[in-house]
């Protein structure tokens, strides 16, 4: 069955991020990718400095208002960075009248990484995302933002007992599914650890010694392109993380790529995993 998905998330103009990467990732993966654009900045926040930045929260009820009058609906509605609290509450009315029956809210909560929230947002926005998180199907933080999000302390390294302990939290939220990404337990290795209510599914891989921005916004597009083509959870969180590290391994190859990931010369293997995997 063919599918459409609504994303909500930023347009940043430049540094392959949120929109500029979604919307290509969900194409590749054979979905129709509608979008709602959540704000509009000259750059993303993550080392650009003096960047322009316009909330486009005020446009939403009405975006929505005529959505639900031609009967619009979308087979899964996948959020990322938002721009403003307000916006929480218009993404829940969102859902309510343009999610088809069945479908399912995917919620990337895209506000901290390294131990720190990116600039920006406050206390009052983690707290905000966690009432977003709680009416998800499934949410993909990093573990900087499950800790945000469950107010508990972060840190850099940690055992199986600190990962549960945050997924206890998570769910207690009412956070049913989580996929939990950038888990390691050894050097030279990460991996994302997918909770779908009691059960648990970790799939470790290879860490790559460079990073890039935008690397979360390449994991939650790819996941969920393949979740939606079918694909089970763990299918998708292992689909993701292999095009995430192959996007992460290209990059490290190019000069001067310093705000980004190079996402585009490996949509063809993201492409064959989710028509062959
Ligand atoms: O990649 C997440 C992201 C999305 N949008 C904006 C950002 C960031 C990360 O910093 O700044 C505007």
């Amino acid at each position: 069955m063919y599918k459409r998905i609504l994303t909500i998330q930023d347009i940043s103009c430049v540094g392959q991020c949120s929109l500029t990467v979604a919307l290509p990732i969900l194409s590749a993966c054979g979905v129709e990718a509608s979008i709602l654009p959540s704000a509009v900045l000259s750059t993303h926040t993550a080392g650009f400095t003096g960047f322009t930045f316009r909330d486009l929260a005020d446009d939403m009820p009405a975006i929505r208002d005529h959505w639900k009058k031609e009967n619009i609906q979308f087979s899964a509605i996948y959020t990322g960075y938002l721009g403003s609290i307000s916006q929480v509450d218009y993404v829940l009315s969102i859902r309510e009248a343009t999610l088809q029956k069945g479908g399912k809210l995917i919620v990337d909560p895209a506000m901290a990484d390294n131990g720190k929230l990116y600039p920006i947002f406050d206390m009052a926005y983690a707290k905000a995302m966690g009432r977003l998180c709680a009416a998800a199907d499934y949410i993909l933080p990093n573990i900087t933002e499950a800790c945000f999000l469950t107010d508990t302390e972060y840190k850099e390294t940690y055992d199986e007992g600190y990962i549960e302990g945050l997924i206890t939290k998570l769910q207690a939220m009412g956070c049913k599914n989580v996929v939990l990404t950038g888990v390691s337990y050894r050097e030279g290795f990460t991996g994302v650890l997918v909770a779908e209510g009691e059960k648990r599914h970790y799939y470790e891989h290879e860490k790559l010694p460079n990073s890039c921005h935008g690397t979360g916004d390449i994991y939650a597009s790819a996941f969920v392109g393949a979740y939606t083509r079918g694909k089970t959870a763990p299918q998708a969180a292992k689909i993701a993380a292999d095009y995430t590290v192959e996007c992460i391994r290209y990059t490290a190859k190019l000069d001067n790529h310093w705000y980004g990931a190079a996402f585009e010369p490996l949509l063809g293997k993201l492409i064959e995993a989710i028509d062959n995997g």
